[in-house]
């Protein structure tokens, strides 16, 4: 059960943050209305919000979850790849330290994302990407080999379509996996219960356990029914504007 959740608002500026997508410019109002719905959904799950302000200073810092890695049994710095974010670290560790006051972090040269990491009950997928070196995944490897973990790593460099590997994986609990199809057949998950993810509906696989819903991007009705067969619960949420940013579902949040 998770019990907290850190949001940061987006800021005025979110538009000037990182992107690869060419969907259009996010609209400053939709960002809001669509970040406020996340907020709610996350109290409907049960969670305590913590909310940031937004710092404008980092345009693409509401995407907090890249910043740290929160397990059940420690909290992890990460340091991320893409130098304009680098910052977004120092800004959120007071908050952190409130709940975790001691973190280990990912130290340079190492890079790590947070939307790399993906921790499937007892063990951690780590992706190496465009953000995530070889340096930071073995830093990670170690200190979530203290907290008790297994972990291994996934090459997505060649997939240009997702910018991390939870653009294209989300552990639902249940020893269930959501993957996209082009990771599927990937032997490291070989054993989970997989739900595959056609092409066209590939940006819905970043979805999200909360207790007892599966937050799930609108627009991708296959996935949907497959997650009800399964007795999963969706609660669908309206991410165009994030999606423009290259961002999903898991980044909005650290949830612990
Ligand atoms: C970036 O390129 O860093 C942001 N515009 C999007 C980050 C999305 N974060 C995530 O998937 N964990």
């Amino acid at each position: 059960m998770f019990r907290h959740a850190i949001v940061r608002t987006p800021g005025s500026n979110f538009d000037a943050g990182l992107t690869t997508a060419s969907l259009g410019k996010p609209v400053l109002e939709k960002v809001l209305e669509q970040h406020a719905r996340y907020c709610a959904a996350l109290e409907e799950c049960g969670l305590e919000l913590t909310v940031l302000e937004a710092d404008l200073h980092y345009p693409d810092s509401t995407f907090v979850e890249d910043t740290a890695v929160i397990s059940p049994r420690g909290a992890i710095l990460m340091r991320p790849g893409a130098e304009s974010r680098t910052g977004e670290v120092e800004a959120i560790r007071p908050e952190l330290e409130r709940f975790f006051p001691v973190m280990p972090t990912i130290e340079a040269p190492g890079t790590v994302d947070g939307g790399d990491i993906c921790q499937a009950s007892e063990h951690f997928f780590l992706g190496r990407s465009r953000r995530t070196n070889e340096e930071g995944t073995r830093q990670l490897v170690a200190r979530l080999a203290e907290l008790g973990y297994s972990s291994c790593t996934v090459d997505v460099r060649h997939m240009t379509s997702i910018l991390h590997l939870k653009s294209g994986i989300g552990y639902i609990g249940e020893n269930t996996l959501v993957v996209m199809e082009e990771m599927a057949d990937n032997p490291v998950f070989a054993g989970f219960d997989l739900i595959r993810v056609s092409e066209d509906e590939s940006y819905g696989a970043n979805c999200v356990r909360v207790n007892w819903r599966v937050l799930v991007a609108e627009g991708f009705p296959r996935l949907r029914a497959a997650l009800r067969d399964r007795g999963f619960e969706p609660l669908i949420l309206d991410m165009s504007e994030f999606q423009k940013m290259d961002g999903g579902l898991s980044c909005l949040s650290l949830r612990f």
